[in-house]
């Protein structure tokens, strides 16, 4: 977890942006508020200088009720309308092409593919790539790049930097000194910081307390996986999640993975539309604070075509239940 990019690569992200006629800025899959967040704030800087600018992701076709309320949310247009030629083509959050659906299409159509992350897996996809595998939200990344071209962030802007900062900190629960030192220069905007945690990550439907009974009722604990370390998972079928957004079925991970008897969490999620696709979120912790001996969930996500960070990743796979465990604990223990 070194490797932090270079200014270099944040003196050419800035002369990309500063030059750009046109930008379409794309969020990931199935998105949250450090790629909407990020999207959104690099929207508001450019149109204030005056750029065509618009914010799209691929799916699900609404952006989550949790996030509606975030500033530049006019800039935001569907899949369908998103320009198939343009100056600047930016990707924020996005640790591969795959990630972005069904608008990876548009890659081709940019002068130039500006990849903005803080995926330990990134691809390096772009023309130009700045991947800075310190920082702990992409917005964390945006905000340095805002800093280096010298735009003020502005009380809105600060707004969705905020939202991909307590959202991919876990209301900096593992926040480093550089997030919250970024914290305290957002919230000193006058921005309504507990407003915007409430939106985010307290506020649930009724219907999430059912889902989760069902859901965390029937977790499972393999004691001896992972080389012993544990594992503990469950599975969210798509009947579970049939009144619910994304927002809810994405909390479920945050809850499995506080079972102290596993350092290994999985949630497998079938997809709303199609029976027996699973998207899979895994998470892993150290024995202790600051033991440094969690396992790398990026590198077993990496080894079943996925890819994230080390203590949180993910990747889609298909199969029945038995199957998607087998595959899991295989690739665990290969690890
Ligand atoms: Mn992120």
């Amino acid at each position: 977890m070194t490797a932090v990019s270079p200014a270099a690569d944040i003196c050419a992200a800035v002369g990309a942006l500063a030059a750009a006629r046109s930008v379409t800025v794309l969020c990931h899959i199935q998105p949250d508020a450090d790629t909407i967040g990020s999207g959104l704030a690099l929207a508001l800087v450019l149109h204030r200088r005056g750029v065509p600018v618009c914010v799209s992701f691929a799916e699900p076709a609404e952006l989550p009720e949790a996030m509606r309320s975030l500033p530049g949310i006019e800039f935001l247009v569907p899949a369908a309308d998103v320009p198939r030629e343009v100056d600047l083509l930016v990707t924020v959050d996005c640790g591969s092409a795959g990630r972005l659906g069904a608008l990876a299409d548009r890659l081709p159509g940019a002068g130039t593919v500006l990849v903005l992350d803080h995926h330990v897996s990134n691809t390096r996809f772009g023309t130009l790539n700045v991947i800075d595998v310190g920082a702990d939200s992409t917005t964390s990344l945006v905000a340095g790049i805002l800093r280096e071209w010298g735009e003020p962030i502005d009380r809105d802007v600060a707004h969705c930097l905020y939202a991909g900062l307590v959202t991919d900190t876990g209301c900096f629960r593992w926040g480093g000194p550089a997030s919250h030192r970024l914290a305290d220069e957002l919230l000193s905007t006058g921005i309504d910081g507990r407003g915007i945690t409430r939106a985010l990550m307290d506020t649930h439907p009724f219907a999430w307390l059912a889902m989760l009974s069902r859901v965390l009722g029937s977790a499972r604990l393999a004691p001896q996986a992972a080389h012993g370390s544990g594992l503990v998972y469950t599975f969210v079928h798509r009947a579970d999640r049939a009144d619910l957004g994304s927002e809810e079925v994405e909390s479920v991970i945050d809850i499995i993975r506080t079972t102290g008897e596993a350092a290994v969490a999985a949630v497998f999620k079938e997809a709303r539309a199609v029976a027996g696709l699973w998207s899979v979120s895994l998470r892993s912790r150290d024995s202790a604070v600051g033991a440094d001996d969690g396992v790398d969930v990026a590198r077993v996500a990496a080894g079943l075509g996925g890819g994230g960070h080390r203590f949180a990743a993910g990747y889609t796979t298909r199969g029945t239940e038995d199957e998607l465990i087998a595959a899991l604990l295989a690739g665990l223990e290969r690890d």
